[in-house]
């Protein structure tokens, strides 16, 4: 049987403080700083301080939980943004994007009479594996990696926490278009409308895009669909139109979150798979702090991780990568998650995690505090964070302390905001943060994921 975290910190701090006279080695000392018994509880289903900062949004963004109000108002004063520029959201961009969803059906799509062709891609059978380099932007906030529709690259947003691919266009205002690679179904000469096909997407912030939709074919590193579903948005929200390092997303995650109607359509992965394109029925994310990653297709590279992969099962109930994630452990202290079901999601910038996660954790670090302005926990940048272990379908996997530090808030760079924040929602979403630290397989051929560290 577990202890339960509480009674073990409170055992570790009694511990600590008898210790204190005779200062011990150095590594308990550490342990000794790191110890925050100050750190202020959150209430899991009563958190008042805002969820903060930019990156908090965009992890906010796709599930239906809803951002603190105080954040919203202090976004929208432009108090939020930290160092990368306030984010704003704009409640006329939301109604926008549902609004537009009628008419965008209206648009007939005509291929332009002598259009250039695209470069013709080889179509293979059974054998193909590719590669695209996954790009981190903004201090981590989304990594890029760039997919080839109809002969035209466009740096895009991989997310295996939703299931639809959309992509800026030149049916959007020019404006909208502004600082964007846009696709042209007019200059592709594999593209094809789908006569009355529609997407709208809508995310947690009321941020989303819709639009109309037609196939052609799409080459990511070398993997080749073609009559893959391009949604193609004719109206976006503000955050996405800010956002001029991504293009539009290409959704991983099961088929059956996909937005179009009358007839849903397959994600890129589920097409490659069906078709039989791929080796193996698996895509990878080695996604990595600062520094360009990758994503693959059709493979999974032993050279990209140390040891031996621990695998979950994955409940595909919701349509997520999801598993069971039932514990956690800091510092030599367990805790217990309890409704511990979580979700492998690149499209997140954080760890979002049950209130317990988040107690437990902070409670192990120097200087940390909720902190209502910036909507988030927060401590100062030179503390040294612990280790997380975090269960992963019934093994444990790390996240390492440095992985969790995720941002400086002020210009000076004294206080940095977690990697690891609280979720109000049964279902926990590990973001990049995760994956920084964590080389993970998504694994269609038997519905899994597997983890293991990177390799350096
Ligand atoms: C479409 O093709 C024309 C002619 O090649 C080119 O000038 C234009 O930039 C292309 N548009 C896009 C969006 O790629
Ligand atoms: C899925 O397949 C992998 C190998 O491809 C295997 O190691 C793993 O045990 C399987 N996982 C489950 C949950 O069946
Ligand atoms: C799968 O997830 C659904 C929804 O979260 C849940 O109701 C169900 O019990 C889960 N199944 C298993 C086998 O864990
Ligand atoms: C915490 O859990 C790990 C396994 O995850 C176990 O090896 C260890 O003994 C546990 N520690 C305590 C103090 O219960
Ligand atoms: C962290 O910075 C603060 C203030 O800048 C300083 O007082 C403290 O000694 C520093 N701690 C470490 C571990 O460097
Ligand atoms: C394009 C391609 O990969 N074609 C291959 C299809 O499969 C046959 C038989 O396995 C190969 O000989 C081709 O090269």
């Amino acid at each position: 049987m577990m202890l339960s975290f509480q009674s073990l910190l409170v055992l570790a701090l009694v511990s600590l403080s008898l210790a204190l006279p005779s200062p011990p080695v150095k590594r308990s000392f550490k342990i000794v700083r790191e110890a925050n018994p100050n750190f202020k509880r959150l209430e899991g289903h009563k958190r008042s301080a805002g969820a903060g900062t930019r990156a908090l949004i965009y992890a906010h963004r796709k599930y239906s939980v809803s951002l603190p109000a105080g954040l919203l108002e202090s976004m929208k004063n432009g108090a939020v943004g930290g160092t990368t520029g306030a984010w704003v959201v704009k409640g006329e961009a939301r109604n926008k994007a549902k609004g537009s969803h009628g008419a965008a059906s209206a648009r007939p799509v005509a291929l332009a009479s002598g259009a250039t062709a695209a470069p013709v891609v080889a179509i293979t059978n059974g054998s193909s594996t590719g590669t695209v380099v996954a790009t981190p932007v903004n201090g981590d906030v989304e990594y890029i990696s760039n997919v080839n529709i109809g002969g035209q690259v466009i740096p895009m947003d991989f997310d295996t926490g939703s299931s639809d691919l959309w992509v800026f266009n030149t049916q959007l205002a020019s404006a909208s278009q502004q600082g964007h690679t846009v696709y042209d179904s007019s200059n592709s000469t594999t593209f094809e409308e789908i006569t009355g096909a529609t997407y709208s997407i809508s995310y947690g912030d009321g941020s989303g895009s819709a639009g109309n939709v037609g196939t052609d074919t799409v080459n990511i590193g070398g993997v080749t669909v073609t009559s893959q579903a391009i949604e193609m948005a004719t109206a976006v929200s503000t955050s996405f139109i800010d956002d001029t390092d991504s293009n539009g997303l290409v959704g991983l995650a099961f088929s059956t979150l996909n937005t179009v109607t009358p007839t849903q359509q397959k994600t890129f992965f589920d097409n490659a798979m069906t078709s039989g394109t791929l080796a193996d029925n698996v895509f990878t994310a080695d996604l990595r702090k600062n520094e360009a990653g990758a994503y693959e297709f059709g493979t999974i590279d032993a050279t990209r991780f140390n040891g031996n992969m621990v695998w979950a099962a994955v409940n595909t109930t919701n349509g997520f990568w999801q598993f069971s994630s039932q514990s956690f452990s800091v510092a030599g202290s367990n805790g217990t998650i309890t409704e511990g079901q979580a979700i492998a999601d690149t499209g997140t910038s954080l760890m979002l995690a049950n209130a317990a996660v988040i107690n437990g954790y902070y409670s192990m670090v120097s200087g940390a505090v909720s902190d209502a302005q910036v909507g988030g926990v927060t401590f100062p940048c030179n503390t040294t964070l612990p280790d997380l272990q975090i269960d992963v379908g019934g093994n444990m996997a790390t996240v390492r302390g440095d992985d969790l530090n995720f941002a400086p808030v002020d210009a000076a760079g004294t206080t940095c905001f977690g990697g690891l924040q609280v979720i109000d929602s049964d279902l926990q979403i590990y973001g990049d943060i995760m994956f920084k630290s964590q080389f993970v397989a998504f694994n269609g051929a038997n519905n899994s994921l597997g983890f293991a560290p990177h390799s350096s």
